[in-house]
């Protein structure tokens, strides 16, 4: 990765500090079992390092930016079971930051850095009541009483800015992050038969996107059959596919962390019933409407009160409904979300677009008393004049899913 681009993104950050300010960005910790790392994405978008349990200080006095870095000393003992940990020297290589400590002296510095703040900013701080502690909040917990006029504020408004626009690196990661994805769907479509269960097809998947590399799925992949994908988030994979059901994928591989999110839905048999071919014309209608319409200074307000439009008037054609008001009925979620390091990405719901932001446009109708669902996702890059779709070489046309 390209130092530069870090250096321009821990810079952009602490421009926006006004005096007494300071960021204190955690790492992931490594979890104990199962054992699966996963970098925490703020971490990871200022420092590019995969490393388990540092922690990185921005701040700036008067004009001048300052940068610490804190990073696990490594312990012979350990070192025989988990292998070498980077030393300073390597970690300052791979993040461009000059200044690197051990954690022993995080304390320390800490402390002497608050001492004139009024305000920090922290990553990961706002979690649902129902879990523990994460670090974050225990270390909040912590140093509120040493210094109790010291305010706390999660790090997404300020990351925010810089994270919705995508440098072309970014994009770069997404792409490839779909393609592969891309490819995965498109060997289920061929080998996915009547009979099989879902989780073979999420077998296909995961040994697609794993042969080229990409570890981890963005989030749990859905293969939902039938009657299945009226659940929107049905995640079990465990039932049997019928002879004549459709079946909804909404899957995304990771690369780098970046994430793609593609929804694609098609008749197990090779050929759509004429009223499974009915609904999917009309979502595929309006996924395609709906793409052309984004552009930079659009607002995502916009976009999902012409897919409600466009849905009521679905509905009434397929007779699922008389009064338009009833559409809640069969269409339940909005039109899309910001797409990056996370699924759904930082960016607000009623933002307006930006050259450089990636978007999810996924219209769907769910019939229950049908069994079918059908939603059709793809992502969409905001160019200068308009959109590119970075999802577009995955088949979503009636001819190119039969066969
Ligand atoms: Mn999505």
């Amino acid at each position: 990765m390209d130092l530069k681009l870090l250096i321009d993104r821990r810079k952009g950050l602490v421009k926006q500090l006004k005096e007494k300010e300071l960021i204190i960005v955690f790492s992931s910790s490594m979890p104990d079992y199962p054992r699966y790392f996963l970098q925490n994405n703020n971490f990871l978008y200022l420092t590019g390092l995969e490393i388990p349990n540092a922690v990185l200080i921005l701040s700036k006095e008067k004009e001048k930016q300052i940068f610490m870095l804190f990073i696990e000393r490594g312990i012979p003992k350990r070192e025989v079971w988990e292998g070498k940990k980077l030393t300073i020297e390597e970690v300052k290589q791979k993040s461009g930051i000059e200044k690197i400590s051990y954690l022993d002296e995080f304390d320390r510095i800490i402390s002497l850095a608050l001492l004139d703040k009024t305000k920090c900013f922290i990553n990961g701080i706002q979690t649902s009541i129902n879990t523990n502690l994460n670090k974050q909040q225990d270390f909040i917990k912590q140093i509120r009483d040493r210094f109790p006029k010291l305010q706390f504020d999660d790090i997404s408004e300020i990351v925010l800015p810089l994270r919705t626009i995508k440098e072309k690196w970014e994009i770069i990661q997404l792409q490839k992050a779909i393609d592969i994805t891309g490819n995965g769907i498109k060997s289920i479509i061929k080998k996915a038969k009547p009979g099989m269960m879902e989780y073979e097809l999420e077998a296909i998947l995961q040994f697609e996107v794993t042969r080229k590399g990409l570890r981890h799925m963005g989030f749990k992949s859905i293969i939902a059959a039938g009657g299945n994908a009226a659940t929107l988030h049905y995640e079990q994979n465990n039932s049997r596919i019928g002879k004549d059901e459709m079946v909804l994928l909404d899957v995304g591989a990771a690369h780098n962390n970046y994430s793609a999110d593609i929804s694609r839905t098609f008749p197990v048999s090779g050929k759509f019933t004429k009223r499974q071919k009915e609904v999917y014309s009309e979502v595929l209608k309006i996924n395609k409407k709906i793409i052309t319409m984004v552009k930079p200074g659009i607002g995502m307000k916009e976009l999902n009160e012409k897919t409600v439009e466009l849905i009521q008037k679905s509905l009434i054609k397929l007779k699922l409904i008389k009064d338009k008001k009833d559409y809640r009925k069969y269409y339940m979620h909005s039109v899309g979300h910001h797409l990056g390091m996370d699924t759904h990405d930082i960016g607000a719901r009623n933002s307006v677009l930006k050259m450089g932001t990636v978007i999810t446009i996924e219209p769907g109708i769910y019939i229950p008393e049908e069994k079918i669902g059908v939603r059709i996702e793809d992502d969409i890059l905001v160019t200068k004049t308009g959109y590119k779709n970075l999802s577009k070489n995955i088949p979503k046309e009636i001819k190119d899913l039969e066969r």
